[in-house]
């Protein structure tokens, strides 16, 4: 049987500074996604290069560095049906001037360079992030007692 769909969503350290983090959380929790890994950590320089290998040649990663290792960050793991495309959904634009109302960077945010969430991109890239951040033993298999209210 194909694993259930799983994304890496984690607070930035603004949204952490920002006390964001229960409202974030809680909004993945309501659509019907199922949390099953999360900790709070300060990342380091090696993790978040990483992390953001894909973005080393751009002008803006020294300050994307020195803002995701200024302060702790929540990162969790999320599952559900089609969760990588729907939580980019729910976290909207990169950019937060173009982000809709409604989606967490177009509630709580103004500028690219501090726009309090990241969520994977893709399955691919959301397998990768998982493994980079999360020790398999730290994700949890549990049965959801609502899933039969959340799946046909
Ligand atoms: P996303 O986080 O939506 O996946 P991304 O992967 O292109 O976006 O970039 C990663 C992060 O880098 C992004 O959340 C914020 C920062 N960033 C992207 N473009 C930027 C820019 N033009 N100026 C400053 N920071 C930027
Ligand atoms: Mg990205």
């Amino acid at each position: 049987m194909a694993q259930v769909e799983r994304t890496l969503i984690a607070v930035k350290p603004d949204g952490v500074q920002r006390r964001l983090v229960g409202q974030i959380i809680q909004r993945f929790e309501q659509r019907g996604f199922k949390l099953v890994g999360l900790k709070m950590l300060q990342v380091s320089e090696d993790l978040l290069s990483q992390h953001y290998c894909e973005l080393r040649k751009k002008p803006f990663y020294p300050s994307l560095l020195h803002y995701m290792t200024s302060g702790p960050v929540v990162v969790m793991v999320w599952e559900g049906h089609n969760v990588v495309q729907s939580c980019r959904v729910m976290v909207g634009h990169t950019n937060p001037a173009q982000a809709q109302a409604g989606t967490v960077r177009g509630d709580f945010s103004v500028h690219v360079s501090r726009n309090v969430v990241h969520a994977s991109d893709s399955l691919e890239g959301a397998q990768r992030e998982i493994q980079l951040w999360f020790q398999g033993k730290d994700l949890l298999n549990w049965d959801c007692c609502h899933h039969t209210s959340t799946y046909e």
